[in-house]
């Protein structure tokens, strides 16, 4: 099977928390390797192409808001199956509910209703991996 590329994110609050070594160690523990990384102060047209398949939905407008609030890492990652497994690294959306042993169900707190802080950004289908690649590294 050919190896896999998907784009990772440290989002500003694993960033801003100093957790973003933390974060790259899980991934590089896991095995995957890093093909490229770099720190990305987003514009809100980048961001609204990165997150077009949510524009409309209640939590969109603090979901750029918050993307705006500071830089992100950018990490294209690549190894066997990487798309699924850096998901599985990450855990599920809400940081509450996230299984312990995962970057979100360990470092993720509840901010109230501000889900969207959840630390990290991982691609869901090799279709989104190719598009969200060329936005961030384009
Ligand atoms: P994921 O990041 O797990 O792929 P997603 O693509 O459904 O989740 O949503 C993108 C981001 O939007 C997510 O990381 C956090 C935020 N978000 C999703 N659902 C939310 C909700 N119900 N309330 C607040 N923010 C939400
Ligand atoms: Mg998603």
């Amino acid at each position: 099977m050919p190896t896999e590329e998907t784009l990772v994110l440290v989002k500003p609050d694993g960033v801003a928390r100093g957790l973003t070594g933390a974060i790259l160690a899980r991934i590089e523990s896991k095995g995957y390797a890093l093909v490229d990384i770099r720190l990305v102060e987003p514009d809100r047209d980048l961001l609204a192409a990165h997150y077009a398949e949510h524009e409309g939905k209640p939590f969109y407008e603090p979901l750029l808001e918050f993307m705006l609030s500071g830089p992100s890492v950018a990490i294209r990652l690549a190894g066997n199956r990487v798309i699924e497994g850096f998901r599985s690294l990450a855990g599920t959306t809400d940081p509450t509910t996230a299984a312990p042993g995962t970057i979100r169900g360990d470092f993720g707190r509840d901010w109230g209703l501000k889900v969207q802080q959840n630390l990290v950004h991982g691609s869901d289908s090799p279709e989104s991996a190719a598009r969200e690649l060329g936005i961030w590294f384009g």
